[in-house]
């Protein structure tokens, strides 16, 4: 189907996974009723999923959907996928990460600026990027993994393009009314979370010069939430950290899937 600027944009009707478990957070949190408000009013949500190349951006998705991603390439032109969730429609954008595909981000975001009402979910995962763009210098391995563990230099190589890659859309933010709120995503916690640095992860996103470069985006309701998409080894071949549990998984999901029915409700 073409858009208005003449790309070709996928549209996928899919249902969003939403559990009894789901419902009982939102309970905890007072704000059921609230939710169901926005459900019979049928309202429509566009959120717009943001991040750097290799960060899991698709992969996360598909997990949202209830999909797995097993082999899955690089996005290279804005994709529309469709939720519905209980007779609302969640119009979920996938942007392509590559440094080379600024320009069709950027359609992305302006499109985007031109709704009322808009949430942003940016994906980023401690520095875990993996991915065949040429802008991944580690395309051949030997840049992200050191004697086979992940080299602390690539991974803080790729945290700081992270927070560089929050320049191209926080800038839009001023003057533009729709956003509503900022879900950052840390993913991919198969692989980094540990007891002892999870509290230190997230706080790397929460605060200090990550949180500064925000900019515009600080004044937007957000939160910052940890999960994974999958087990995988990093580079397929990096063990995982061990400790991210198929309970943890489930909680981290549903989690997530409360605090956006949450926002999305807080209208
Ligand atoms: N271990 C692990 N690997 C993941 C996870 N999520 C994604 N990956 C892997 O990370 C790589 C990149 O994932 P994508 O979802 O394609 O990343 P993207 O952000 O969409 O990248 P672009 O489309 O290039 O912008 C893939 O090899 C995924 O299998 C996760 O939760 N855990
Ligand atoms: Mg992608």
């Amino acid at each position: 189907m073409p858009d208005q600027t003449g790309d070709v944009v996928k549209v996928t009707k899919t249902a969003i996974e939403f559990s009894e478990a789901v419902l009982q957070i939102l309970k905890e949190r007072g704000v059921l009723d609230k939710v169901f408000d926005v459900f019979l009013g049928k309202e429509h949500v566009d959120i717009l999923v943001l991040g750097a190349t290799g960060v899991g951006k698709s992969a996360f998705i598909n997990a949202l959907r209830g999909q797995s991603s097993l082999a899955i390439a690089s996005t290279r032109e804005n994709q529309d996928i469709q939720g519905i969730l209980r007779g609302v429609v969640f119009n979920i954008v996938d942007t392509p990460g590559q440094v080379a595909d600024k320009e069709i981000r950027a359609r992305a975001i302006r499109e985007a600026t031109r709704k009322k009402y808009v949430g942003i979910i940016n994906i980023v995962c401690n520095g875990y990027h993996e991915s065949e763009a040429p802008d991944l210098k580690s395309r051949n391995v030997a840049e992200a993994l050191v004697d086979g563990e992940p080299s602390p230099e690539y991974l803080r190589s790729c945290r700081k393009r992270e927070i560089d890659a929050l320049e191209e859309w926080t800038i839009l933010l001023g003057g533009y009314e729709g956003a509503k709120w900022l879900v950052t995503v840390v993913t991919k916690a198969d692989l980094w979370l540990a007891p002892s640095t999870k509290q230190d992860v997230l706080n790397h996103y929460a605060q200090g010069p990550y949180e500064q470069a925000l900019g515009e985006a600080k004044a937007l309701r957000r939160i910052v939430c940890s999960y994974s998409s999958t087990n995988r080894l990093f580079f397929q071949r990096a063990a995982m950290s061990g400790f991210y549990t198929d309970e943890q998984r489930f909680a981290d999901h549903n989690a997530l899937v409360a605090t956006i029915l949450a926002y999305c409700a807080n209208r």
